[in-house]
């Protein structure tokens, strides 16, 4: 019989840790697929954050650590600058990375640092329950913006993929999602594109993947599925806002 599909040999026996319908799993699987379709299961080094991803070293059969919140492009860059041959791969939520560590990541993209990210936007703070984030789409209900997201008191939610595009040390930054299988198919190309941008010696590679948190909006998997499209799409849509490979822009 011919086999269309099996589970990436790099990841683990572990059970993913993650609830039922969100978009962590369908990352950590396409990260998977693409170190081992690369073969860099050898040179792979994964840097994990704080937030509900943090069990995810007990998925993957490759080196990794685990960073202080927001704290992983400064972990990123001292494993890339040491070990420049390896692939280092910095894996962020949006608390993680927009919330607590804005400041390592736009240095680290200033700096032209020459790893790539994988950035999980799913507009809330979800290991902690469910509390607004500078992500959080206005009007949108959270734990602490229960009335919804206000401009006057939380301003206006932050667009990281076209933030990054203009620094100059990044060289890559898109925009994907995994709520159907044409986007996940899509966001899988962007992390292999932004991995392989590394492995040229190229500058900061950056991808934000939207991402379904089902249990932090406080709905139904399917519909979480559905309100990328509907809500989460408005404030983020998808593109390529940087391709120095393409059109060096
Ligand atoms: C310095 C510091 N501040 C706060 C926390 C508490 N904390 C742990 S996880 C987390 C939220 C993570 O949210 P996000 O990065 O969006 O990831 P998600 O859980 O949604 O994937 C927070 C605030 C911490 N561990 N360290
Ligand atoms: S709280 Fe949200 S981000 Fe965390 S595992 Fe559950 S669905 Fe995923």
């Amino acid at each position: 019989m011919k086999v269309v599909y099996k589970r990436p040999e790099l990841l683990t026996d572990a059970h993913f840790s993650y609830c039922g319908g969100c978009g962590h799993g369908i990352i950590n699987k396409l990260l998977a697929e693409i170190i081992e379709e690369e073969k860099l299961s050898e040179k792979a080094i994964l840097v994990w954050p704080i937030g509900c991803s943090v069990y995810a070293d007990q998925n993957f059969k490759v080196d990794s650590i685990c960073a202080l919140h927001g704290r992983a492009p400064s972990v990123g860059t001292g494993l890339k600058r040491a070990l420049p041959e390896n692939a280092v791969i910095v894996y962020q939520g949006d608390g993680d990375l927009v919330s607590e560590g804005m400041a390592e990541i736009m240095h680290a993209a200033i700096r032209g640092e020459k790893f790539s990210v994988i950035f999980v936007n799913n507009a809330i703070f979800g290991m902690t329950g469910g509390q607004m984030a500078p992500t959080t789409l206005l009007g949108q209900e959270t734990t602490t913006s229960p009335y919804g997201r206000k401009v006057e008191t939380s301003g206006y939610p932050v667009k990281m993929a076209e933030l990054i595009s203009n620094v100059q040390g990044c060289y890559f930054s898109e925009r994907v999602y995994v709520n159907n299988p044409k986007n996940i198919m899509n966001a899988k190309k962007a992390i292999r594109k932004a991995i392989q941008y590394q492995m040229e010696g190229k500058g900061l590679s950056f991808v934000e993947v939207v991402s379904q948190c089902p249990t932090g909006w406080g709905v139904k998997p399917l519909d979480s599925l559905k309100m990328v499209e509907t809500e989460m799409s408005k404030e983020y849509p998808l593109g390529v806002f940087k391709d120095m490979g393409v059109n060096g822009n």
